[in-house]
């Protein structure tokens, strides 16, 4: 049987507004590097976004994206930072120390500290494969990542805010819907008074 349930959908919004991006770009294969960072600039700038929002910061290769992300992270000054970077495979097995290695770093510094880190990093087999991912056939992966910096920072933005009240908690027994406050009256904080609690107020109010 479908459920009659139609649970709230928690979805950060594609604008920039009030937001803060850092991005962390490897010059490693800078040819293909740039052309990710032009395609995730061209996105935060269709989402709204001004110079003075964005901060980059450029490191040797790929290996270095997590601690240089995992450092912007903890200033607190960023809502989320985009790793870009580009491993192209080459006749030894240090591609496969790199790539699995900068992914690690990155999940593990985005979980560490709390903000999102967007990974934004091509591991291909060929120059050819990277140009296609940059801004060719397969589109601009940087451009991606622009937006998904933007829909991950406006996420843990909501997801931060205090729950509002449902308005159907009266139904389980309670009289918390009845005579609380809105959520939305109290600034976003929730301000819950029970019936009885409200009833003594209103009586105190009556007497003065
Ligand atoms: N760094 C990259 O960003 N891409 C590569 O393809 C790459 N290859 O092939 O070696 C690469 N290596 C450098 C590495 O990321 C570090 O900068 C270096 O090992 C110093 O720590």
């Amino acid at each position: 049987m479908e459920s009659k349930l139609k649970p709230a959908n928690i979805k950060g919004e594609l604008s920039a507004a009030g937001l803060r991006i850092g991005v962390v770009v490897s010059q490693f294969n800078n040819f293909i590097t740039d052309r990710l960072l032009a395609g995730a600039l061209d996105a935060m700038e269709r989402a709204g976004a001004a110079e003075s929002q964005i901060e980059i910061a450029r490191v040797p290769g790929a290996l270095e994206l997590p601690i240089a992300a995992k450092k912007m992270a903890q200033t607190g000054r960023y809502d989320s930072i985009i790793c870009i970077g580009c491993v192209l495979r080459g006749e030894t097995s240090h591609y496969d120390v790199v790539v699995s290695e900068t992914a690690r770093g990155v999940q593990l510094a985005q979980l560490d500290t709390g903000v999102p880190l967007i990974f934004c990093v091509l591991t291909c087999d060929t120059l050819e494969q990277a140009i296609n991912r940059a801004g060719l056939k397969a589109g601009n992966k940087g451009y991606e990542a622009g937006l998904g910096a933007i829909e991950m920072a406006q996420l843990m933005k909501k997801i931060a805010k205090p729950a509002p009240i449902a308005a159907t908690a009266s139904a389980a027994g309670t009289a918390v819907a009845a005579g609380s406050t809105p959520a939305r009256a109290t600034g976003g904080r929730a301000e819950v008074k029970p019936v009885e609690v409200r009833r003594g107020l209103e009586r105190r109010a009556r007497r003065r």
